[in-house]
């Protein structure tokens, strides 16, 4: 069973990789509708991205003896002007993340619990990917400002993503 420092903080984790989930999805709708099909694709990935890391972390709380605990997930707030903008708030909810992934990993190795040190490990070699995804996209829409061709042709690229579960469930009886 997990310290209960350690519990609550998978927990808050688990919950606030829902409304990961949330925001890029609404980040995705504001997409689509303005016609960026391939924008809201990348940003769709991303939200079942953010899905994967919730139910890994529900299934870690169960594996290590710990009930999930679930909370409101806040409906996302955010007003876009545009790419520009969405990407600037994709890079700085990702800062915000690793901060959260840091120091859940301090208070592991403070419990001395190994297993769960491990465990976050994964998340924090993530999140280098994820703050370099989320930048790389942001420098490129800045670059091609109202070049629409240039928006156009980054949106065919990230129309290729694809979502690959880096979790296949261990709780499938399948
Ligand atoms: Fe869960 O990695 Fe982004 O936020």
């Amino acid at each position: 069973m997990l310290k209960e420092n350690l519990s609550n903080a998978l927990n808050r984790q688990f919950n606030f990789e829902l409304y990961s989930s949330y925001i890029y999805l609404h980040m995705s709708a504001y997409c689509d509708r303005n016609g960026l099909k391939g924008f809201a694709n990348w940003l769709n990935v991303q939200a079942q991205e953010e899905l994967a890391h919730a139910m890994h972390m529900y299934e870690y709380l169960l594996e290590r003896g710990n009930l999930p605990v679930f909370a409101d997930i806040k409906a996302p707030d955010f007003k876009y002007n545009n790419v520009i903008d969405v990407f600037e708030k994709t890079l700085s909810h990702e800062q915000i993340v690793t901060g959260r992934i840091n120091e859940i990993a301090t208070m592991a190795l403070k419990e001395n619990d190994h297993s769960s040190y491990m465990f976050i490990q994964w998340y924090v070699n993530e999140q280098v990917e994820e703050e370099a995804n989320a930048d790389i996209i942001l420098q490129q829409v800045k670059q091609i400002g109202e070049n629409t061709s240039m928006l156009y042709a980054l949106d065919k690229e990230l129309s290729t993503r694809v979502f690959i579960n880096p979790f296949p469930s261990k709780l499938s009886t399948n």
